[in-house]
């Protein structure tokens, strides 16, 4: 809180000094207790400068995911009111789960620099290069029935394909039901899990890995980073902060029912609808072209055989 308070200060002086003396008596601690938070947000990677006569002055921020750094003035309604950071852990989800089952409020983040055990979908492994991307879980409690899951993915897909597009400019799409992909490369996966009885979700975990400024040596073949794709160096703090707002309003558009706008701007960014495809939906494998997804987030697939076929999940293999 105190460090909150003192990078508060520094952000609305913006470019000029302040005293000891003034932090001091504005937060209620001593000019040596100030002193030492300053000591400590420079460990954390914050440049300020101390002037003797003028006081001090924040020169540069780090651009580290931090609850102080991401909650700043965020503005949004829901995703992110409350933020918890760690620089490692074993798993956002398994942390926003666990915390989420004890009563957490919807549209708490917790958000790490590195994750340990980083998962996919069905065991699969997360690679979560140590400050680099981003790996943060959403708490929400939609009131949906649990067979409506995947909206939860597709609108966060959406939310994210769109920060790609207009906050770093680069072309993604989004490969249903989970990828995000940069020139047919993978560059953002999402997890959703749920907790819920046949017919109501208690909460659902939105879990979103995204490569940042990773190198591509760190990624598994066939992934990529926006630093990659953009040959610059990314603002993380910026790009996440964008993230959550989009999510934000995403998320309300949905518990508006508004699905129907979402999945227009959904299926202009989708990579596979009016191609032919293979999914793989626990080891069986249905081949056919995908034509629709439905307000569900299933994809509708035309078979051969001309039948329609409604699938919920799985993995998308693009044939031509
Ligand atoms: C996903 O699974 O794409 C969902 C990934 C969700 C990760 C986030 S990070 C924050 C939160 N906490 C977690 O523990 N998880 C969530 P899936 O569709 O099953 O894809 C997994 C596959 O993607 C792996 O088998 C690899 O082939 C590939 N992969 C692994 N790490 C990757 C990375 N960093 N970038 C791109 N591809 C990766």
């Amino acid at each position: 809180m105190i460090d909150e308070k003192i990078l508060g200060f520094f952000k609305k002086r913006k470019d000029s000094h302040v005293s000891g003396e003034e932090l001091s008596r504005a937060i209620g601690i001593s000019r040596t207790a100030i002193w030492k938070h300053i000591e400590r947000l420079r460990e954390e990677g914050y440049d300020i400068a101390a002037s003797p006569h003028l006081g001090y002055k924040l020169v540069s921020a780090p651009d580290r995911l931090t609850e102080i750094e991401l909650g700043w003035q965020l503005k949004t309604e829901i995703i992110g009111k409350k933020i918890i950071s760690y620089k490692e852990i074993n798993s956002t989800n398994d942390a926003a789960y666990s915390l989420a089952a004890s009563g957490e409020a919807e549209g708490t983040v917790i958000i790490a620099e590195y994750q340990t055990k980083g998962r996919g979908r069905l065991g699969r492994k997360w690679i979560s290069p140590k400050d680099k991307g981003a790996y943060f879980s959403v708490i929400l409690r939609p009131d949906i029935p649990p067979t409506e899951l995947s909206v939860i993915t597709l609108f966060s897909s959406l939310a994210i394909a769109k920060t790609v597009r207009e906050a770093v400019g680069l072309p993604a799409f989004i490969k249903w039901p989970n990828d995000i992909l940069i020139k047919g490369q993978k560059v953002c996966g999402v997890l959703t899990e749920l907790n819920g009885e046949m017919d109501k979700v208690n909460f659902v975990v939105a879990g979103i890995g995204i490569n940042i400024n990773t190198s591509k040596e760190l990624l598994p073949e066939g992934a990529t980073s926006l630093s990659e794709e953009k040959g610059a160096r990314i603002s993380r703090l910026e790009f996440v902060r964008e993230l959550f707002r989009n999510l934000d309003e995403y998320y309300r558009i949905f518990k508006n029912g508004k699905i129907e706008a979402i999945l227009k701007e959904y299926k202009k960014l989708s990579s596979v609808l009016d191609r032919r495809v293979q999914i793989d939906y626990h080891n069986s494998l249905v081949s056919g072209v995908a034509i629709d997804v439905d307000k569900d987030g299933a994809l509708i697939l035309r078979l051969d055989s001309g039948f329609h076929e409604r699938v919920l999940a799985g993995d998308v293999k693009i044939l031509r």
